[in-house]
This record gives structure tokens, sequence and C-alpha cells, in this order.
């Protein structure tokens, strides 16, 4: 009998079609009547593979009582209940490291686009403006400007990395000092915050880190200061950030995540000096079929009674 998985989203049937041959796998939103299905299969889950945003919630496990693992897409696993998972020995993976560059790479982006004003230069130039109001006004530059990373992990080190290339002076964040990094440890977060042009937030999500950037650090980072987020929208008061954009309290920010995705707080779609992508730090072809590589790798490790690559637990 070839085990059977529930699957949570397309993204990953596409990239893991290598298994369709050893597993039976069910594609959770092509059927109409869930409970049907579940009730009809249900007791022969063996696993579930699913993605950082989706992840997999403590009654969403309790439909398979015979559930033995859960494969993430996505590095974060704040959407998975790791408790209940552990209560019932249930093994969880996720896909660390093969995401670092391509999630680096977006903080990189949104920094040098907010501070070079790119999408409001695309706006000024589809709406006509620049041939009637005449030049855009300026941005400004990245080279020598003072990184604040919050989460010095495999992402927040490699950005800091890249940013070494612009000669930022960077400094961290974090739950414990890093000395094998040549960056300055600040452990107090509203200091990092009014010390630094950029605010970037490199941390895992979940309820240990929720609105950790508040309004006092927001305010602290200030109106010439920029807060980039790779991280999870949980991370960030983004009542407080809205807040600080309109008032100009806070000078800019450029924002991949989002608390309640894929809804994005209306107040936002007017503000010239937000720039708001839809949570694709992973989504580069390159990234997800590695991604997805790994996915595929841990499941079939698992069910030929092999040891995982990459456990969360
Ligand atoms: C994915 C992510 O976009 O790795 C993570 O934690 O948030 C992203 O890489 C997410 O898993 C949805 O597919």
């Amino acid at each position: 009998m070839k085990p059977e998985l529930i699957v949570v989203h397309p993204q990953l049937l596409g990239t893991m079609a290598d298994l369709a041959g050893e597993f039976t796998m069910y594609p959770i939103w092509e059927v109409d009547d869930r409970k049907k299905l579940i009730g009809d299969v249900g007791k022969n889950i063996r696993g579930i593979a699913t993605n950082g945003s989706k992840g997999a919630s403590a009654e969403f496990m309790d439909q398979f009582p015979n559930l033995e693992m859960i494969g993430s897409f996505g590095v974060g696993y704040d959407a998975i209940d790791i408790a209940h998972a552990k209560s019932r020995g249930i093994v969880v993976t996720n896909t660390p490291g093969v995401l670092v560059e391509g999630v680096a790479e977006m903080g990189l982006t949104l920094m040098l686009a907010t501070t070079r004003r790119i999408a409001e230069g695309d706006r000024y130039v589809r709406s006509g403006r620049w041939p009637v109001d005449g030049d855009m006004p300026l941005g400004r530059s990245l080279g020598g400007k003072r990184l604040g990373i919050v989460g010095l992990g495999d992402i927040g080190s490699r950005l800091a990395e890249m940013a070494s290339v612009f000669q930022m002076q960077i400094s961290y964040y974090g739950p414990n000092e890093k000395p094998a990094y040549p960056y300055t440890y600040e452990p107090d977060l509203i200091k990092l915050a009014a010390n630094s042009d950029y605010l970037m937030i490199c941390c895992k999500g979940g309820e240990e880190t929720r609105d950790l950037i508040n309004a006092d650090v927001i305010e602290a980072l200030g109106p010439d200061g920029t807060l980039i987020n790779i991280s999870r929208g949980t991370v960030v008061d983004e009542d407080a950030l809205l807040a600080a954009l309109k008032s100009a309290k806070l000078g800019f920010a450029g924002l991949d995540v989002f608390d309640k995705e894929p809804q994005v707080p209306e107040g936002f779609m007017t503000l010239d000096n937000v720039l708001l992508v839809p949570h694709i730090g992973s989504a580069s072809t390159e990234t997800r079929q590695a991604m997805g590589d790994l996915v595929t790798k841990n499941i079939r490790a698992y069910f030929a009674g092999e040891a995982v690559l990459t456990p969360v637990l």
C-alpha cells in the first residue's frame, strides 16, 4: 500500500511531482466537500505536505488519527502547532538553508527599492506625470548607512554580508550575542532602532515575537528611517506602523509579509512611503524548486524508514 498524503497547496503538488508514483496524494484545495474526503480517507492519511503560511493547526492534525509526519515547504513553522505535533509524536520537517539566498536577496531588494523610490518611479512614468510635472523628487543612497538587523540567523547574517558590499554599518538585536560575526550587538531594541537608518526584520514569527516591533521601536527608527519586514507580519504592530507612516513619524517601509495574508490593510494602499509585495521572499524559480526538492526528500526519507534531512523537532 502506498502511503497516503494530504497536500494543502497547488505549488507543492508541482514541486512534489516526483512523489506521484510512490504516494497517494490528495490535493485538498481541489475537493469541494472536505468533510467527506476526510471522512472517507482521514484514517489512511500518514503525511501532510503543507507550507509556511497554511501550516497545520492541532485541529487539522487531529482529523488524521494515523498521521506520522508533516513536511513543510518553508523555513518558518509558526503556523504549525509544534507542541501538539510533538505530543502526538508527529515528525515535522521544514526547508531551512535552501531559501536563505533568495529571502536575503528580497531584503536587499526592498532596501534598495525603497531607498531609490523604484515603485514610485514606476508609477510616475506609467501615469504620465514625468512630462507634465518634470523630474521626480530625489531618493537617497544606501552606501555607508546604518543597518540594524533584528534576528541574525541564517537569513539575517547573509543579508549582513550583502549589505557589507554597500559599506553599511551593521548592528543586530537578538536573544544572544553572536561573537563569531564582525557586527555590533545591541541588546536594546529601541536603541538599535534609534541608531539605525534601516531596521531589517529577519527573526522568527510566532507568539514569542508578536508585535516585537511596536510603536516605540517604530518611532525610535524615526522620520528618516526605513523598516523592512521579510519575516512574518505578526512581528510588527501593523496599526502602529500604518499610523507612523501616515503621520511621517516613520520615513519608509518595505513589506513582504503581513499579519493576515493575503489581506493587506487598506490604509497602506494609498501611501507613497510604503512598498508592498505579496510574500515573495522565496518566490524565485530556483529557490522554490530547491524547497520543493527538500520537501520531497524529507517525505521520501521518512516513509523509507530513514532519518529525515531537516527535522524541526
Ligand atoms: C514561503 C516562508 O513563501 O519559508 C518561509 O517561512 O514564509 C516562505 O518561504 C511560505 O512557506 C509559503 O509557501
